[in-house]
């Protein structure tokens, strides 16, 4: 096996003992890099007053990182600029609070040519490398202008907007070009592929070739839809241990007999969490008996809160919960019970264990992973039900959750009611249809899928390598 190199913006080492507060993701990830006795690449997530390019090695648990540190102005303009306010907000259809601004382009572009210059002298010739996300798009050219020629592969965890928003970013051909210097890319489900051959067909005069990939300017490009999945196996045992099993219990005791509706997120916009409370309302003031029998939990720990969005949404989110819960609260039973914090994998199993049903309205997601953690945690006997959004990429998977347009509030209230009526044999039904899924395309699936798409050339696109060199 190739010796496989994983760039992306940071970098998780393995943890200890069973890496049992690590993500799927990054578990898998680990595995692979143990395996080919690779190394994964990225910023620290340290400032130094003036970028020098030293890398930290480290070594942990069989796994290479090696990391860098960047300059204040460079977490400004790159970080929380071009990745966290213009590309974010435009790729979830946010256009109103894309912002561009000259100097955040420019951010992204130093800090993708500083990724470039500190990577290249690591690659060895067989190594396979493969870069993650929004962060890193014009990486792969600019590892080709510096004469890499190894296979470089690209995997966007967001979705890929519609052509006629991505039309509305400035330079935003140069963007598209640049995953042309990759020999494969990667999109979360059919429908982000179908947008970036849209771009690609209409803006670029790209064509499909019969094999299946793009050909642009003398490139070949294999773009393929390939869904991550979760660890499916280890997240439904990690319900049966000991530190699920106590919040499980813990949770259960304290719901006092009422039934749970629970809502896990990063605190972010796209997760249309403002909606979701609306929709709950909805379902409260539409069935007054069910109130004081219900209760939702939503876990929303912070993010991303240098971005003044970021700032509003949790300003909103306080108001409203505090609004709802000032209306409908009586001296024995809060509505909306929010929590801005994180807790542990095995906890969070526990929690997802102990509800009812579990809401995952996001307005646009890419994939939405806890969606399938949700799934992956039910007891199978007596399975909870999943509200899921069709505007996530898991509701290409996740056919048998309740399906949901999370803009209306209705059709949110509707979901709650029919999930908290529905009989035991069609929650296992549903249930046992996902838990097929999960398990059929799991972490490994996406991994290996990826992976093999990136090693298995032609000799079409072989023959077309020279011509990746591009003049620096
Ligand atoms: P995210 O937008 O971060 O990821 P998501 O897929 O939901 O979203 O993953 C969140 C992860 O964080 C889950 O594993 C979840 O368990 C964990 N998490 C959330 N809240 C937590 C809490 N309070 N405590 C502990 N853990 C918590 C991006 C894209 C997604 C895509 C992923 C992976 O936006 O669409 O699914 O990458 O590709």
């Amino acid at each position: 096996m190739s010796r496989l190199l994983v760039v992306s913006n940071r970098v998780q080492p393995p943890v200890g003992e069973g890496e049992a507060n690590q993500g799927g993701l990054a578990v898998a990830l680990s595995a692979a890099l143990r395996e080919s006795n690779g190394m994964w690449f990225g910023w620290s997530g340290q400032e130094t007053e003036s970028f020098t390019g030293h890398i930290n090695f480290q070594r942990n648990h069989g796994v290479t990182t090696a990391t860098i540190d960047l300059e204040p102005q460079d977490t400004e303009e790159y970080y929380n600029g071009y990745a966290n306010r213009t590309l974010w907000p435009l790729f979830h259809d946010r256009i109103d609070l894309a912002e561009f601004q000259r100097g955040f382009e420019g951010g992204y572009a130093r800090v993708n040519l500083r990724f470039a210059d500190t990577l290249s002298p690591l690659i060895e010739p067989d190594d396979l490398v493969w870069i993650h996300d929004y962060h890193m798009i014009p990486l792969g050219r600019e590892l080709r202008r510096q004469g890499i020629q190894n296979r470089i592969g690209f995997f966007l965890h967001i979705p890929w907007p519609p052509t006629r928003l991505l039309l509305s970013l400035p330079h935003h051909r140069e963007l598209v070009e640049s995953l042309f210097f990759y020999d494969v890319v990667g999109l979360q489900t059919q429908e982000w592929l179908d947008s970036f051959l849209h771009y690609a067909q209409t803006q670029l005069g790209a064509e499909i070739l019969e094999d299946g990939c793009l050909s642009y300017q003398g490139r070949v490009l294999r773009a393929i839809a390939c869904p991550i999945g979760i660890d499916a196996a280890a997240f439904q045992d990690m319900a049966n241990q000991e530190l699920a099993i106590q919040a499980c219990d813990s949770m259960r005791r304290s719901a006092e007999g009422r039934a749970m509706i629970l809502g896990v997120d990063r605190l972010d916009y796209s997760k249309g969490l403002e909606e979701r409370f609306w929709g709950y309302e909805r379902f409260l003031k539409e069935h007054p008996e069910m109130q004081e029998k219900v209760f939702m939990l939503q876990i929303a720990p912070p993010s991303r809160g240098d971005v003044q969005s970021y700032q509003e949404i949790r300003n909103q989110l306080d108001t409203l919960s505090g609004r709802i819960n000032g209306e409908l609260a009586s001296a024995e039973w809060v509505p909306i019970r929010y929590v801005n914090k994180g807790y542990p994998r095995g906890a969070l199993a526990g929690m997802y264990r102990a509800a009812a049903a579990c809401l995952v309205t996001p307005l646009r997601d890419g994939m939405n992973l806890v969606a399938k953690e949700y799934v992956a945690a039910q007891d199978p006997e007596d399975p909870g039900v999943l509200i899921l959004s069709s505007f996530a990429g898991a509701a290409h998977q996740l056919k048998q959750a309740l399906l949901v347009n999370p803009h209306s509030a209705e059709d949110v209230a509707d979901a709650i009611a029919r999930a908290l009526n529905m009989d035991k044999s069609e929650r296992i039904e549903r249930w046992q249809a996902m838990m097929d899924i999960l398990r059929k395309e799991d972490v490994n699936w996406w991994l290996n899928s990826f992976v093999d798409a990136l090693t298995g050339g032609d000799e079409g696109r072989a023959k077309v390598r020279e011509k990746d060199k591009v003049p620096a």
